[in-house]
């Protein structure tokens, strides 16, 4: 069993996808075991994307990761975090595969409406990030 990290992004929530985003996880078998809505502050979101803080789009991605209320969730199941990434389709929506969201709905490559962790280790830091095993609901 694998847990994974999901965000809807504030493109994502603000456009009212947040359903849409949801109905395709459970469509795939995929359960949710925890989920919650909140607004990054700048920093916050400077911490999540720590990874990135040299990367030419940083300030820029964490300005709109902090613009509005996020929807992160633990999902869990098997092979969930490449399940995701393929429901996700890729990071720049015009290569991510026909029926995937980003194909569907995204207008940016930052605007790109949801994330999925990309691996275990990266999995396990951003589930702490957001929440504590308290909050996790494993069925
Ligand atoms: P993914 O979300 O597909 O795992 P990452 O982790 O490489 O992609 O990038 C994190 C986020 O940074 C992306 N979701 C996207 O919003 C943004 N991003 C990635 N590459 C670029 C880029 N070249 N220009 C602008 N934003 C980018």
């Amino acid at each position: 069993m694998e847990r994974t990290l999901s965000i809807i992004k504030p493109d994502g929530v603000e456009r009212g996808l947040i359903g849409e985003v949801i109905k395709r996880f459970e469509a795939a078998g995929i359960r949710i075991a925890a989920m919650k809505m909140l607004q990054l502050t700048k920093k916050e979101a400077e911490g999540f994307y720590a990874v990135h803080a040299s990367k030419p789009f940083f300030n820029s991605l964490t300005d709109f990761m902090s613009s509005g209320p996020i929807v992160v969730m633990v999902l869990e199941g098997e092979d969930v975090i490449q399940k995701n990434r393929e429901l996700m389709g890729a990071t720049n929506y015009k290569e991510a595969k026909p029926g995937t969201i980003r194909a569907d709905f995204a207008t940016d490559i930052e605007r790109n409406v949801v994330h999925g962790s990309d691996a275990p280790e990266t999995a396990a830091k951003e589930i702490a990030y957001f929440f504590s095993n308290l909050e996790i609901v494993s069925r």
